[in-house]
C-alpha cells in the first residue's frame, strides 16, 4: 500500500462516505482508494462546484465533507468555495495533490493559499506519518470545526507505507498531537484554532450572570445562528422557561418551525413582524450568531434600552460586530442548560414578580409586542381562551406564556409573521412574472419536505422569504463569502445528504449561468430536483445599485438567453414561465415520474431593486 491508498483508507474508517472532486493524475490513486473503501465518489464539472457540493453537503447533512482536487489549477479552482466553507466553519477536507517543485507548471503555493482564505494548510510528510496526519486533518476539520487543505506531495503519495494502517485505530482521535508539519511557521498552531480541543462548558460565573439577565428579561428575544443549529430543544426549553421569542440568522432559517414563537429570520429577510419584534426586545440573545450587519440590520434592529449577549465557543466572536454586554464562551446546547438549571433552582430569586399577577379568577397580565399592557379578557373556563375575532386575550392556554408572550402575540405571528401574508402589488404583466407571486405559488405547489438553496443576487430574497422550510436542514445558505454562482452545487450536495427531500436551487440568471457546468452533475446523478432561475436579463444587484445614479448599464445588462433551452440540452426538463398559468407544468412534472430534474426559466420583473439589497449597499 502506499501513501495515497493509504489516505484513502484512513478516511473512510474515520466514517466518510462520500467525497466530491475532479479528477486529475495527482488525485487519481486518493480518490480510487477512497471508492476502493465504499466511498462515494461524486465527480463534478468544475472544481468550483466539487467544492460547494461538499460544503453543503457537509453542512446540510452534518458530517465530514470531502474534495478532492488536482495539484495548481484543480486547486485554484476551488478556492471560491474553499473561502465559503472556510468562512462557515465547515468541517470539509481538501485533499489536494500537490508539486513542490517550483519550476514545475502545476506549481503554486498551496498552503499560502490556504492560509490566505482561513483554511488550515497540512501536509503528508512521510509514509510513516501518512495515516496518523490524515487521522489528524480528520480530527481538526470535525471537532475544530475547519475547514483542512491536505496536500498530498506527489513524491509522497507514491511511497509505500511500512505498516497498512488498521482501519479500527483510526476511530478516534489520534492521542500523540501530530505537529502542522505544513504550515507555514508561526502561522498556525492546534492551540490557536478557536474551540478546538478546548473546553466548551461555559464558566459557571458567565452562567450566572446570564441567568441574571435574563431572569429579569421582560421582552427577551433570542436569535440563533449556525453555533445553534443543534440545540433546538435546550433553546426552546429556556425560552419557554422566561418567555422569549425565537428567531435565526439566515443560515439556521427553519430552526424553531413549528414552535408558535417561531419568527423566522431576523435581517434583511425578517418579515415587518419580525423586525418590530426583535426591535422591541429588551434582551437580544445572539446563540452561536454573529450578530452581523445582516442579521441586525446594521444594528438597526436593537433598541436603544436593549441588552444584547453573544454566547459562543469561539471567543474571538464575541463582540466582533457589535458592541456587547455579555460574552459567554462556550456551547450553546450547554449553556442554554446551564441557565435553564439555574433559574429552575433559583429561577424564583432571579425572575422578578409579573406585573399583573394572574388572579386566579382567569384574568391574566398581557403585553402586546410593544411591551405595553393590554386589556385583559376573562377566561372561558375551558382552557381556550374566549377570544372575539381580532381581539386579545390572556395567557392561559398558551404554553410558555409569560416574559414576551401572550395569546394575543402568537396570533400575531400565526397571522402576520409569513412574508405571503404581507399584502404587495403584482407588478408583472407583459410576459414577466412578480418574483414574489412566482416564489408564493411555487411554495404551495412543492412538497414541504424540501431543502432549498440559495445563490446571491438580487432574487434572492425572494426563495429565502417566500419559500417555508420543514426546519434548519432545510435551507442551505453558502453565502458568507457572497459570491454568485454557488447555488446550484450547494443545491447538489444538500439533495445527496438528504435524498428523502426536494431539492429546490434558487438562481438568478448570472449565478445560473456562471455555474451552469453542473447541470451534467444534476442529470447523470439522476436527482430529481427543482431549479428556479429567476431570469431578469442582467445583474439585478448591479442594475439596482448604480442604474439610479444614471451610470450606463451596458456592463452589467444581457441579451435573452434561453436558459430553458440550454437545460434542456444538459437533459432537463424545463418550462419557461412567464405568468402563473405556466405553472401548471411544474405541477405536471411533480406528478411524477420525476425521471429528469426540472428547471423552471421564470422571466421575472424587475422594475425595482429588492428591500434587502439596500442592507448589502449600505455595507460596501
Ligand atoms: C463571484 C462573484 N462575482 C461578482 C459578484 C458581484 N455580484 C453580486 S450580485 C451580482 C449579480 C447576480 O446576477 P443574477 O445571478 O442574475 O442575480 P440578480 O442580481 O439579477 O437577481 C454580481 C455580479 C459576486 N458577488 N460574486
Ligand atoms: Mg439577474
Amino acid at each position: 500500500m502506499n501513501v495515497a491508498a493509504a489516505v484513502g483508507r484512513v478516511l473512510a474508517s474515520l466514517g466518510v462516505d462520500t467525497a466530491f472532486g475532479v479528477v486529475g493524475s495527482g488525485n487519481f490513486h486518493v480518490t480510487n482508494a477512497l471508492i476502493e473503501h465504499g466511498v462515494r465518489f461524486v465527480a463534478a464539472r468544475h472544481e468550483g462546484g466539487a467544492a460547494t457540493m461538499a460544503d453543503a453537503y457537509a453542512r446540510t447533512g452534518g458530517r465530514v465533507g470531502v474534495l478532492s482536487v488536482h495539484q495548481g489549477p484543480g486547486l485554484t479552482n476551488a478556492m471560491t468555495g474553499i473561502t465559503e466553507a472556510a468562512k462557515s466553519r465547515t468541517p470539509l477536507i481538501v485533499l489536494a495533490a500537490e508539486v513542490t517543485e517550483p519550476r514545475s507548471n502545476f506549481f503554486v503555493d498551496q498552503a499560502a493559499l490556504a492560509t490566505a482564505v482561513g483554511a488550515v494548510p497540512l501536509r503528508i510528510t512521510s509514509a510513516e506519518t501518512a495515516a496518523a496526519q490524515t487521522a489528524q486533518a480528520f480530527h481538526l476539520a470535525r471537532d475544530g470545526r475547519r475547514t483542512v487543505l491536505l496536500n498530498l506531495p506527489l513524491e509522497v503519495q507514491s511511497r509505500p507505507v511500512p505498516t497498512p494502517p488498521a482501519p479500527a485505530s483510526f476511530t478516534s482521535p489520534p492521542s500523540v498531537p501530530v505537529s502542522l508539519a505544513s504550515a507555514p511557521p508561526g502561522h498556525v498552531s492546534l492551540a490557536s484554532v478557536p474551540g478546538f480541543p478546548g473546553p466548551s462548558e461555559p464558566e459557571a460565573r458567565e452562567v450566572a450572570r446570564l441567568a441574571e439577565l435574563l431572569g429579569a428579561a421582560r421582552r427577551p428575544v433570542f436569535v440563533a445562528g449556525r453555533g445553534a443549529r443543534a440545540a433546538r430543544r435546550e433553546l426552546e426549553e429556556l425560552a419557554e422557561r422566561i418567555g422569549a421569542l425565537l428567531a435565526t440568522s439566515a443560515v439556521a432559517k427553519g430552526l424553531f418551525r413549528g414552535s408558535p414563537w417561531d419568527l423566522d429570520v431576523s435581517g434583511g429577510f425578517a418579515s415587518p413582524l419580525t423586525a418590530e419584534l426583535v426591535r422591541g426586545a429588551d434582551v437580544i440573545v445572539g446563540w452561536g450568531c454573529a450578530l452581523n450587519m445582516w442579521t441586525m440590520r446594521q444594528g438597526t434592529l436593537i433598541g436603544p434600552e436593549a441588552k444584547v449577549v453573544q454566547v459562543d465557543l469561539d471567543a474571538d466572536a464575541l463582540g466582533a460586530h457589535r458592541p456587547i454586554h455579555l460574552g459567554v464562551v462556550g456551547d450553546v446546547a450547554l449553556t442554554a442548560r446551564s441557565v435553564t438549571t439555574l433559574l429552575a433552582g433559583g429561577g424564583d430569586d432571579l425572575r422578578p414578580a409579573p406585573a399583573v399577577p394572574d388572579s386566579g379568577l382567569g384574568i391574566l397580565d398581557v403585553r402586546d409586542g410593544a411591551g405595553r399592557e393590554e386589556p385583559a379578557v376573562p377566561d372561558n373556563g375551558l382552557g381556550e381562551p374566549d377570544v372575539p375575532d381580532g381581539s386579545d386575550s390572556g395567557a392561559r392556554g398558551v404554553p410558555g406564556g409569560g416574559g414576551y408572550r401572550s395569546v394575543a402575540l402568537a396570533r400575531r405571528i400565526a397571522r402576520e409573521n409569513r412574508w405571503r401574508d404581507v399584502l404587495y402589488d403584482d407588478e408583472g404583466g407583459e410576459g414577466r412574472i412578480d418574483p414574489r407571486t412566482l416564489t408564493i405559488e411555487l411554495d404551495d405547489l412543492l412538497p414541504a419536505e424540501r431543502v432549498v438553496s440559495v445563490d446571491s443576487g438580487n432574487f434572492m430574497g425572494y426563495p429565502s422569504m417566500f419559500l417555508d422550510v420543514p426546519d434548519e436542514r432545510g435551507f442551505c445558505f453558502t453565502q458568507a463569502f457572497q459570491s454568485i454562482g454557488l447555488g446550484l452545487a450547494t443545491a447538489i450536495g444538500a439533495a445527496l445528504a438528504q435524498p428523502d427531500r426536494l431539492a429546490v436551487a434558487a438562481l438568478g440568471d448570472g449565478g445560473a449561468l456562471m455555474g451552469v457546468a453542473e447541470l451534467e452533475t444534476v442529470v447523470r446523478l439522476g436527482l430529481a430536483m427543482v431549479i428556479v432561475v429567476y431570469d431578469d436579463e442582467g445583474y439585478g444587484a448591479e442594475v439596482h445599485h448604480f442604474g439610479p445614479d444614471g451610470h450606463s448599464l451596458d456592463t452589467v445588462t444581457f441579451p435573452p438567453v434561453d436558459i430553458a433551452a440550454i437545460a434542456r440540452g444538459f437533459g432537463c426538463e424545463a418550462v419557461t414561465v412567464r405568468d402563473r398559468a405556466d405553472l401548471a407544468a411544474v405541477a405536471g412534472w411533480l406528478d411524477g415520474p420525476r425521471h429528469r430534474p426540472l428547471l423552471i426559466h421564470a422571466k421575472v420583473s424587475g422594475a425595482r431593486g429588492a428591500w434587502w439589497l439596500e442592507e448589502a449597499f449600505r455595507g460596501h
